[in-house]
């Protein structure tokens, strides 16, 4: 144990606040670690798919893509490898492992994710799931389960239907229930002159998808929702009203996603209201810049602000925290290494806040010291106890990640 945090261990107990509990529940929260990351959200389904049709886009071309299944294991080993504590993997059913097979995304059967489940398991991973709603023929015109076509449409209920059966048996085979999210891209460019159909459209086709009830302990719904998307600028079916009304009627799992609002929207108090009316929360901690929604999540005060909310109202629990950037500017095991590791840090962070002093000084009305509190604990020593934590959890601290990535990109990365 170093010096530096039995200084930290003493400031913190000094105002209450008990570092061990802390590091105890960091290290029972999994982050659900987004497979896409790694290949700019392109899957494996074709060779050389990238994304298409789906109003998101990854911008930049770093070398060293994963190319390949293999691949991308092998760079989520090395990212793992630099990532304290114990995760989950979130992955598209884009990433099929089709073993050379031409099968449609309708008929995906848990066949196709075997391999993933087989290596999971071992990795002590457990997995999340997400329906694939773009890069598809059938989706080239950006409408999925609103289309007016009802044959189209039924293909992605289909899609949506095997999903789900995918990720009870993912759930199932690795004990510990799996969030099979549905986001589509499906809106509009222009101003549609009919808002009402495609969401009536969206409504039945989610309740077809959902009609069978899944034992909870094996399988859990989510629904996102976004403000706008490339194509879909002026209308978005799934907007968050439709989608907080439909978590909320069906007690399904609301997906905040930190990019899919107005940038003066904080999503940090959408928190505490919502999990008054839905069961449970899914975060998609991400970083909007300008229109784009999907930088690396930094140790920024908005991510910091999720966190504070979740654990100051004993939220944790009720919430899966799962990432959602991809940044193909940049070296994309540093881009997971680094968003992992600020969104973990946020939620030390809040784990850490002197939120007993801060409770009673709002009860007395001590609004002075409360935000004087506030302030003084933005300089604590939370780099010490961070530092702890990696230390005991195997990983490199501070820094020391960045030469190993450096090295991984020199023998592996460059050669592809
Ligand atoms: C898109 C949504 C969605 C996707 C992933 C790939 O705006 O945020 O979550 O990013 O499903
Ligand atoms: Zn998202």
């Amino acid at each position: 144990m170093s010096d530096s945090f039995q200084i930290a261990k003493e400031a913190y107990a000094d105002l209450n606040v008990d570092v061990e509990a802390a590091l105890a529940r960091l290290e029972k929260t999994p982050i659900s670690i987004h497979c896409w990351q790694g290949d700019d959200v392109g899957g494996f389904e074709k060779e050389g798919a990238s994304l298409e049709g789906g109003g998101i886009q990854a911008t930049g071309n770093y070398p060293g893509k994963a190319r390949t299944l293999a691949e991308l294991r092998k760079d989520l080993d090395t990212a793992l490898s630099l990532i304290p504590g114990r995760h989950r993997l979130n992955l598209h059913a884009c990433y099929a492992d089709l073993g050379g097979k031409k099968i449609d995304r309708d008929a995906y059967t848990v066949a196709q994710f075997q391999s993933w489940i087989d290596w999971a398991k071992p990795h002590g991973l457990g997995l999340d799931f997400n329906p694939s709603f773009f890069s598809h023929p059938l989706a080239n015109d950006g409408l999925t389960l609103t289309h007016p076509d009802p044959k189209i449409r039924e293909f992605w209920i289909q899609h949506g239907i095997a999903c789900r059966k995918i990720g009870a048996e993912m759930g199932r085979q690795l004990g510990s229930p799996t969030v099979t999210n549905v986001w589509i891209p499906d809106g509009s460019k222009d101003l549609p002159a009919d808002r009402k159909a495609p969401r009536a459209r969206l409504q039945a086709s989610l309740d077809t998808i959902f009609a069978d009830k899944l034992d909870p302990q094996l399988h859990l719904d989510a629904v996102e929702s976004k403000l706008f998307g490339i194509g879909s600028e002026s209308y978005v079916v799934g907007s968050h009203e439709f989608y907080l009304g439909y978590a909320i009627k069906n007690q399904v799992v609301l997906c905040l996603d930190s990019g899919h609002f107005h940038p003066t929207e904080t999503l940090a108090d959408k928190i505490s209201s919502t999990l008054l009316f839905v069961p449970e929360i899914l975060l998609h901690v991400s970083r909007g810049v300008r229109w784009d929604s999907d930088h690396v999540v930094l140790f920024d005060d908005a991510t910091r602000a999720v966190m504070e909310e979740i654990v100051r109202g004993g939220f944790l629990d009720r919430t899966h925290i799962g990432l959602d950037f991809f940044d193909a500017s940049i070296n994309r095991i540093s881009a997971w290494v680094i968003g992992t590791r600020n969104a973990q840090k946020a939620l030390l962070s809040a784990l850490l806040e002197p939120i007993q002093s801060l409770r009673e000084a709002e009860l007395a009305k001590d609004n002075a010291t409360r935000l004087a509190l506030m302030e003084e604990a933005k300089t604590l020593p939370l780099g010490a106890v961070w530092d702890e934590f990696c230390t005991r959890q195997n990983v490199p601290v501070g820094h020391k990640w960045i030469a190993e990535v450096k090295a991984y990109e020199k023998s592996v990365l460059s050669l592809r």
